[in-house]
Protein backbone atom coordinates (compact mmCIF):
# COMPACT_ATOMS: atom_id res chain seq x y z
CA UNK A 1 0.00 0.00 0.00
CA UNK A 2 1.34 3.36 -1.02
CA UNK A 3 1.22 6.79 1.02
CA UNK A 4 -2.04 8.28 -0.48
CA UNK A 5 -3.82 5.05 -0.25
CA UNK A 6 -2.64 4.94 2.96
CA UNK A 7 -3.97 8.77 3.46
CA UNK A 8 -7.70 8.36 1.68
CA UNK A 9 -8.49 4.73 3.45
CA UNK A 10 -7.77 6.79 6.68
CA UNK A 11 -10.01 9.32 5.56
CA UNK A 12 -12.73 6.50 4.66
CA UNK A 13 -12.54 5.06 8.01
CA UNK A 14 -12.76 8.66 9.68
CA UNK A 15 -16.22 8.84 7.69
CA UNK A 16 -17.66 5.54 8.36
CA UNK A 17 -17.08 6.24 12.11
CA UNK A 18 -18.84 9.67 11.53
CA UNK A 19 -21.60 8.32 9.37
CA UNK A 20 -22.11 5.95 12.85
CA UNK A 21 -21.99 8.99 14.90
CA UNK A 22 -24.67 11.03 13.51
CA UNK A 23 -26.97 8.07 13.08
CA UNK A 24 -27.14 6.95 16.84
CA UNK A 25 -27.30 10.93 17.87
CA UNK A 26 -30.37 10.73 15.43
CA UNK A 27 -32.40 7.62 16.72
CA UNK A 28 -30.96 9.37 20.56
CA UNK A 29 -33.23 12.55 19.62
CA UNK A 30 -36.02 10.80 17.80
CA UNK A 31 -36.58 8.35 21.48
CA UNK A 32 -36.45 11.45 23.62
CA UNK A 33 -38.95 12.77 21.53
CA UNK A 34 -41.56 9.85 21.36
CA UNK A 35 -41.34 9.49 25.63
CA UNK A 36 -41.73 13.45 25.52
CA UNK A 37 -45.03 13.56 23.81
CA UNK A 38 -46.58 10.25 25.82
CA UNK A 39 -45.28 12.23 28.81
CA UNK A 40 -46.82 15.42 27.71
CA UNK A 41 -50.07 14.79 25.56
CA UNK A 42 -52.39 13.74 28.10
CA UNK A 43 -50.90 16.75 30.63
CA UNK A 44 -51.68 19.20 27.96
CA UNK A 45 -55.26 18.00 27.07
CA UNK A 46 -55.89 18.37 30.48
CA UNK A 47 -54.87 21.39 30.75
CA UNK A 48 -57.44 22.34 27.58
CA UNK A 49 -60.39 20.91 29.49
CA UNK A 50 -59.49 23.04 32.99
CA UNK A 51 -59.09 25.52 31.16
CA UNK A 52 -62.89 25.20 29.35
CA UNK A 53 -64.24 24.67 33.45
CA UNK A 54 -62.34 27.35 34.42
CA UNK A 55 -63.64 29.99 31.77
CA UNK A 56 -64.90 32.79 33.67
CA UNK A 57 -69.01 33.70 33.79
CA UNK A 58 -68.09 37.20 33.52
CA UNK A 59 -70.80 39.25 31.76
CA UNK A 60 -68.69 41.92 30.86
CA UNK A 61 -66.26 39.60 28.99
CA UNK A 62 -68.96 37.90 27.20
CA UNK A 63 -67.89 38.22 23.89
CA UNK A 64 -64.72 37.23 24.71
CA UNK A 65 -65.11 34.23 26.74
CA UNK A 66 -66.98 33.39 23.53
CA UNK A 67 -63.93 33.66 21.08
CA UNK A 68 -62.20 32.22 23.16
CA UNK A 69 -63.70 28.95 25.00
CA UNK A 70 -65.36 28.44 20.99
CA UNK A 71 -61.23 28.29 19.88
CA UNK A 72 -60.49 25.78 22.87
CA UNK A 73 -63.43 23.49 22.47
CA UNK A 74 -62.37 23.43 18.72
CA UNK A 75 -58.57 22.68 19.91
CA UNK A 76 -59.98 19.80 22.20
CA UNK A 77 -62.31 18.78 19.00
CA UNK A 78 -59.08 18.23 17.34
CA UNK A 79 -57.40 16.15 19.65
CA UNK A 80 -59.05 13.56 21.01
CA UNK A 81 -62.79 11.87 20.37
CA UNK A 82 -64.09 12.71 23.82
CA UNK A 83 -64.94 16.35 23.47
CA UNK A 84 -66.65 17.17 26.82
CA UNK A 85 -69.17 20.28 26.67
CA UNK A 86 -67.65 23.21 28.66
CA UNK A 87 -69.16 23.94 32.64
CA UNK A 88 -70.02 26.99 31.19
CA UNK A 89 -71.69 27.09 27.68
CA UNK A 90 -70.48 30.10 25.35
CA UNK A 91 -73.99 31.01 23.84
CA UNK A 92 -75.31 31.86 27.45
CA UNK A 93 -76.57 35.41 26.96
CA UNK A 94 -77.85 35.98 30.96
CA UNK A 95 -81.26 37.89 30.85
CA UNK A 96 -83.34 37.03 27.86
CA UNK A 97 -86.52 38.95 27.72
CA UNK A 98 -89.63 36.49 27.80
CA UNK A 99 -91.74 36.02 25.35
CA UNK A 100 -95.33 35.80 25.98
CA UNK A 101 -97.06 36.04 22.22
CA UNK A 102 -100.63 35.82 22.30
CA UNK A 103 -100.86 34.24 18.48
CA UNK A 104 -98.59 31.82 19.85
CA UNK A 105 -99.35 27.67 18.97
CA UNK A 106 -97.36 24.93 19.08
CA UNK A 107 -96.57 24.75 15.06
CA UNK A 108 -94.50 27.97 15.88
CA UNK A 109 -92.55 26.75 18.78
CA UNK A 110 -91.98 23.71 16.95
CA UNK A 111 -90.39 25.94 13.61
CA UNK A 112 -88.84 27.95 16.01
CA UNK A 113 -86.99 24.77 17.43
CA UNK A 114 -85.45 22.53 14.57
CA UNK A 115 -83.12 20.85 15.86
CA UNK A 116 -85.58 19.94 18.91
CA UNK A 117 -86.52 16.14 17.80
CA UNK A 118 -89.12 14.61 19.82
CA UNK A 119 -88.96 16.72 23.03
CA UNK A 120 -85.31 16.04 22.93
CA UNK A 121 -81.61 17.67 21.92
CA UNK A 122 -78.26 17.18 22.20
CA UNK A 123 -75.53 19.75 21.15
CA UNK A 124 -73.55 18.46 18.50
CA UNK A 125 -70.39 19.93 19.00
CA UNK A 126 -69.42 18.65 22.25
CA UNK A 127 -70.83 15.73 24.95
CA UNK A 128 -72.89 17.07 27.69
CA UNK A 129 -72.15 15.23 31.09
CA UNK A 130 -75.40 15.06 32.45
CA UNK A 131 -78.37 14.03 30.55
CA UNK A 132 -81.43 16.32 32.08
CA UNK A 133 -85.36 15.64 32.02
CA UNK A 134 -87.16 18.12 32.57
CA UNK A 135 -90.78 16.95 34.00
CA UNK A 136 -93.34 18.90 34.14
CA UNK A 137 -96.91 18.03 36.12
CA UNK A 138 -100.13 19.15 34.20
CA UNK A 139 -104.09 19.32 34.01
CA UNK A 140 -105.80 22.02 31.79
CA UNK A 141 -103.16 24.45 31.63
CA UNK A 142 -102.52 24.46 27.98
CA UNK A 143 -101.28 28.06 27.35
CA UNK A 144 -98.84 28.33 30.35
CA UNK A 145 -97.53 24.76 28.72
CA UNK A 146 -97.39 26.85 25.06
CA UNK A 147 -95.16 29.61 27.08
CA UNK A 148 -93.29 27.19 29.35
CA UNK A 149 -92.05 25.13 25.57
CA UNK A 150 -91.54 28.71 23.85
CA UNK A 151 -88.92 29.96 26.24
CA UNK A 152 -87.36 27.07 27.84
CA UNK A 153 -86.72 24.87 24.66
CA UNK A 154 -84.06 28.27 23.40
CA UNK A 155 -83.27 28.24 26.97
CA UNK A 156 -82.14 24.82 27.73
CA UNK A 157 -80.24 25.18 24.24
CA UNK A 158 -78.04 27.74 25.11
CA UNK A 159 -76.97 25.88 28.11
CA UNK A 160 -75.71 23.17 25.25
CA UNK A 161 -77.97 20.25 27.55
CA UNK A 162 -78.89 16.82 26.38
CA UNK A 163 -82.64 17.18 27.82
CA UNK A 164 -85.70 15.87 27.06
CA UNK A 165 -89.35 17.37 27.72
CA UNK A 166 -91.49 15.64 29.61
CA UNK A 167 -95.15 16.53 30.40
CA UNK A 168 -96.84 14.18 32.75
CA UNK A 169 -100.32 14.60 32.16
CA UNK A 170 -102.95 13.83 35.03
CA UNK A 171 -106.54 12.22 33.36
CA UNK A 172 -110.10 12.28 34.94
CA UNK A 173 -111.25 14.76 37.61
CA UNK A 174 -109.84 13.69 40.72
CA UNK A 175 -107.86 16.34 43.01
CA UNK A 176 -104.69 17.20 41.07
CA UNK A 177 -101.30 15.56 42.52
CA UNK A 178 -98.28 17.32 41.47
CA UNK A 179 -96.35 15.06 43.58
CA UNK A 180 -97.86 11.13 42.22
CA UNK A 181 -97.28 12.69 38.83
CA UNK A 182 -93.83 13.61 39.78
CA UNK A 183 -93.17 10.30 40.87
CA UNK A 184 -94.77 9.15 37.57
CA UNK A 185 -92.71 10.82 35.12
CA UNK A 186 -89.11 9.40 36.89
CA UNK A 187 -90.48 5.87 36.54
CA UNK A 188 -91.25 6.28 32.87
CA UNK A 189 -88.41 8.57 31.90
CA UNK A 190 -86.41 6.21 33.29
CA UNK A 191 -88.14 3.60 31.29
CA UNK A 192 -86.83 4.75 28.14
CA UNK A 193 -83.71 6.52 28.92
CA UNK A 194 -80.97 6.79 31.61
CA UNK A 195 -81.03 10.13 32.87
CA UNK A 196 -78.39 11.24 35.14
CA UNK A 197 -80.76 14.45 36.28
CA UNK A 198 -84.09 15.61 36.86
CA UNK A 199 -85.59 18.82 37.18
CA UNK A 200 -89.02 19.04 38.56
CA UNK A 201 -90.86 21.85 37.12
CA UNK A 202 -94.10 23.54 37.10
CA UNK A 203 -95.80 24.68 34.26
CA UNK A 204 -96.41 28.51 35.07
CA UNK A 205 -92.53 29.07 35.96
CA UNK A 206 -89.89 31.21 33.16
CA UNK A 207 -86.46 31.16 34.31
CA UNK A 208 -85.27 34.65 33.52
CA UNK A 209 -81.65 34.19 33.43
CA UNK A 210 -79.36 31.75 31.30
CA UNK A 211 -76.78 31.57 33.87
CA UNK A 212 -79.57 29.51 35.89
CA UNK A 213 -78.13 26.34 35.09
CA UNK A 214 -80.73 23.22 34.65
CA UNK A 215 -77.87 20.76 36.02
CA UNK A 216 -77.79 18.45 38.80
CA UNK A 217 -75.69 19.26 41.66
CA UNK A 218 -73.94 16.93 44.48
CA UNK A 219 -76.86 17.97 46.55
CA UNK A 220 -80.77 18.63 45.72
CA UNK A 221 -80.61 21.84 44.28
CA UNK A 222 -83.59 24.32 44.73
CA UNK A 223 -83.69 26.86 41.35
CA UNK A 224 -86.41 29.02 42.20
CA UNK A 225 -85.06 31.37 44.69
CA UNK A 226 -86.76 34.67 43.48
CA UNK A 227 -89.88 35.30 41.38
CA UNK A 228 -91.64 38.29 40.06
CA UNK A 229 -95.07 37.69 42.65
CA UNK A 230 -92.73 37.94 45.25
CA UNK A 231 -90.75 40.84 45.14
CA UNK A 232 -87.74 37.98 43.93
CA UNK A 233 -87.29 36.80 47.92
CA UNK A 234 -87.91 32.84 49.21
CA UNK A 235 -91.18 32.62 49.69
CA UNK A 236 -90.35 30.92 52.91
CA UNK A 237 -87.06 29.70 54.42
CA UNK A 238 -86.64 26.59 53.16
CA UNK A 239 -88.61 26.68 50.61
CA UNK A 240 -88.03 24.16 48.17
CA UNK A 241 -90.73 24.09 45.53
CA UNK A 242 -91.66 25.47 42.04
CA UNK A 243 -88.47 24.40 39.95
CA UNK A 244 -86.01 21.68 41.79
CA UNK A 245 -83.56 19.12 40.26
CA UNK A 246 -82.00 16.20 41.47
CA UNK A 247 -79.81 13.51 40.08
CA UNK A 248 -81.66 9.98 39.53
CA UNK A 249 -79.39 8.64 42.56
CA UNK A 250 -80.43 11.43 45.03
CA UNK A 251 -84.42 11.23 44.40
CA UNK A 252 -84.23 7.36 44.20
CA UNK A 253 -82.37 7.85 47.71
CA UNK A 254 -85.46 9.69 49.28
CA UNK A 255 -88.10 7.39 48.13
CA UNK A 256 -89.19 9.86 45.68
CA UNK A 257 -92.21 12.10 46.71
CA UNK A 258 -95.21 11.40 48.72
CA UNK A 259 -98.26 10.09 46.83
CA UNK A 260 -100.69 11.25 49.65
CA UNK A 261 -100.85 14.58 48.59
CA UNK A 262 -104.12 15.61 46.82
CA UNK A 263 -105.24 18.80 46.15
CA UNK A 264 -102.45 21.91 47.09
CA UNK A 265 -99.63 22.29 48.92
CA UNK A 266 -97.13 20.27 51.53
CA UNK A 267 -95.81 18.24 48.73
CA UNK A 268 -92.70 20.60 48.67
CA UNK A 269 -92.17 20.26 52.21
CA UNK A 270 -92.62 16.84 52.08
CA UNK A 271 -89.56 16.18 49.83
CA UNK A 272 -87.70 18.60 51.67
CA UNK A 273 -87.54 16.64 55.01
CA UNK A 274 -87.01 13.66 53.13
CA UNK A 275 -83.78 15.33 51.97
CA UNK A 276 -82.49 16.22 55.10
CA UNK A 277 -83.52 12.97 56.35
CA UNK A 278 -80.90 11.63 54.29
CA UNK A 279 -78.37 14.32 55.66
CA UNK A 280 -78.58 16.15 52.09
CA UNK A 281 -78.25 19.42 51.87
CA UNK A 282 -80.44 21.69 49.74
CA UNK A 283 -78.34 24.19 47.37
CA UNK A 284 -79.52 26.91 45.60
CA UNK A 285 -78.25 29.37 42.53
CA UNK A 286 -76.99 33.17 43.18
CA UNK A 287 -80.06 35.08 44.01
CA UNK A 288 -79.67 37.42 41.10
CA UNK A 289 -79.24 34.40 38.53
CA UNK A 290 -82.26 31.99 40.19
CA UNK A 291 -85.28 34.46 39.24
CA UNK A 292 -88.11 33.28 37.87
CA UNK A 293 -91.22 34.90 36.26
CA UNK A 294 -94.68 32.97 37.36
CA UNK A 295 -97.33 33.56 34.83
CA UNK A 296 -100.11 34.70 36.35
CA UNK A 297 -103.05 32.74 37.37
CA UNK A 298 -105.93 31.70 40.19
CA UNK A 299 -106.20 28.81 41.48
CA UNK A 300 -107.32 25.70 40.09
CA UNK A 301 -110.93 23.92 40.56
CA UNK A 302 -109.49 20.43 41.47
CA UNK A 303 -106.36 21.66 43.40
CA UNK A 304 -108.26 23.39 46.94
CA UNK A 305 -105.44 23.73 49.34
CA UNK A 306 -105.17 20.05 51.14
CA UNK A 307 -106.64 20.50 54.44
CA UNK A 308 -104.31 17.48 55.67
CA UNK A 309 -100.83 18.64 54.40
CA UNK A 310 -99.97 19.66 58.12
CA UNK A 311 -100.85 16.14 59.40
CA UNK A 312 -99.21 14.52 56.50
CA UNK A 313 -95.97 16.42 57.00
CA UNK A 314 -95.97 15.51 60.94
CA UNK A 315 -95.42 11.70 60.14
CA UNK A 316 -93.26 12.32 57.31
CA UNK A 317 -89.72 10.19 59.17
CA UNK A 318 -92.19 7.51 59.79
CA UNK A 319 -93.70 6.90 56.57
CA UNK A 320 -91.35 7.71 53.75
CA UNK A 321 -89.98 4.25 53.06
CA UNK A 322 -93.19 2.73 52.29
CA UNK A 323 -94.61 6.07 50.69
CA UNK A 324 -93.32 7.23 47.92
CA UNK A 325 -91.55 5.85 44.44
CA UNK A 326 -92.10 1.87 45.82
CA UNK A 327 -95.38 2.49 46.17
CA UNK A 328 -96.42 4.52 43.36
CA UNK A 329 -99.58 3.20 41.81
CA UNK A 330 -100.61 4.32 38.51
CA UNK A 331 -101.84 3.16 34.55
CA UNK A 332 -99.92 5.03 32.03
CA UNK A 333 -102.59 5.45 29.14
CA UNK A 334 -100.89 6.63 26.96
CA UNK A 335 -96.81 8.19 26.13
CA UNK A 336 -96.98 10.32 23.00
CA UNK A 337 -93.64 11.59 21.70
CA UNK A 338 -94.53 14.88 20.02
CA UNK A 339 -92.21 17.29 18.44
CA UNK A 340 -91.87 19.93 21.13
CA UNK A 341 -92.23 17.52 24.50
CA UNK A 342 -93.08 13.74 25.63
CA UNK A 343 -96.39 13.82 26.75
CA UNK A 344 -97.78 10.78 29.56
CA UNK A 345 -101.33 10.56 30.82
CA UNK A 346 -101.40 8.70 33.41
CA UNK A 347 -104.40 7.59 35.69
CA UNK A 348 -103.29 8.20 38.79
CA UNK A 349 -106.22 7.48 41.19
CA UNK A 350 -107.47 9.81 43.65
CA UNK A 351 -107.42 10.12 47.48
CA UNK A 352 -108.93 7.25 49.52
N1 LIG B 1 -101.00 22.17 37.94
C1 LIG B 1 -101.69 21.94 36.74
N2 LIG B 1 -103.02 21.94 36.73
C2 LIG B 1 -103.76 22.16 37.83
C3 LIG B 1 -103.08 22.41 39.04
C4 LIG B 1 -101.71 22.43 39.06
O1 LIG B 1 -101.07 21.75 35.69
O2 LIG B 1 -104.99 22.14 37.74
C5 LIG B 1 -99.53 22.05 37.99
C6 LIG B 1 -98.82 23.14 37.23
O3 LIG B 1 -97.59 22.62 36.76
C7 LIG B 1 -98.59 24.16 38.31
C8 LIG B 1 -98.23 23.26 39.49
O4 LIG B 1 -99.07 22.14 39.32
O5 LIG B 1 -97.58 25.05 38.00
C9 LIG B 1 -98.42 23.90 40.85
O6 LIG B 1 -99.76 24.39 41.01
P1 LIG B 1 -100.09 25.95 41.16
O7 LIG B 1 -99.42 26.69 40.07
O8 LIG B 1 -101.56 26.10 41.21
O9 LIG B 1 -99.45 26.32 42.54
P2 LIG B 1 -99.06 27.77 43.04
O10 LIG B 1 -98.47 27.61 44.37
O11 LIG B 1 -100.48 28.53 43.10
O12 LIG B 1 -98.32 28.54 42.01
C10 LIG B 1 -101.31 28.36 44.15
C11 LIG B 1 -102.69 28.99 43.86
C12 LIG B 1 -102.60 30.43 43.49
C13 LIG B 1 -103.71 31.22 44.09
C14 LIG B 1 -103.52 32.68 43.82
C15 LIG B 1 -104.49 33.50 44.61
N3 LIG B 1 -103.75 34.44 45.41
MN1 LIG C 1 -98.31 28.53 39.94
Amino acid sequence: MGPTNAISCLFCKVRIVLLLVMGVMLLGLAAIYFVDSLHYGPRYKTSVENLIKCLPPDKKDEDKNQERSSSVVEMTTQMSDVKVCPALSPYLKGVVPLSFEPSLNLEKVTSKNPEVENGRFRPKNCEPQQKVAILIPHRNRERHLLYLLENLHPFLQRQQLDYGIYVIHQAGNMKFNRAKLLNVGYLEALKEEKWDCFVFHDVDLLPENDFNLYLCDSEPKHLVVGRNATGYRLRYPGYFGGVTAMTRGQFAKVNGYSNNYWGWGGEDDDLRYRVELQNMKVVRPAPQVAKYTMIFHTRDSGNEVNGQRMQLLNKVSKVWKADGLNSCSYRALSVEHNPMYINITADIGGPR
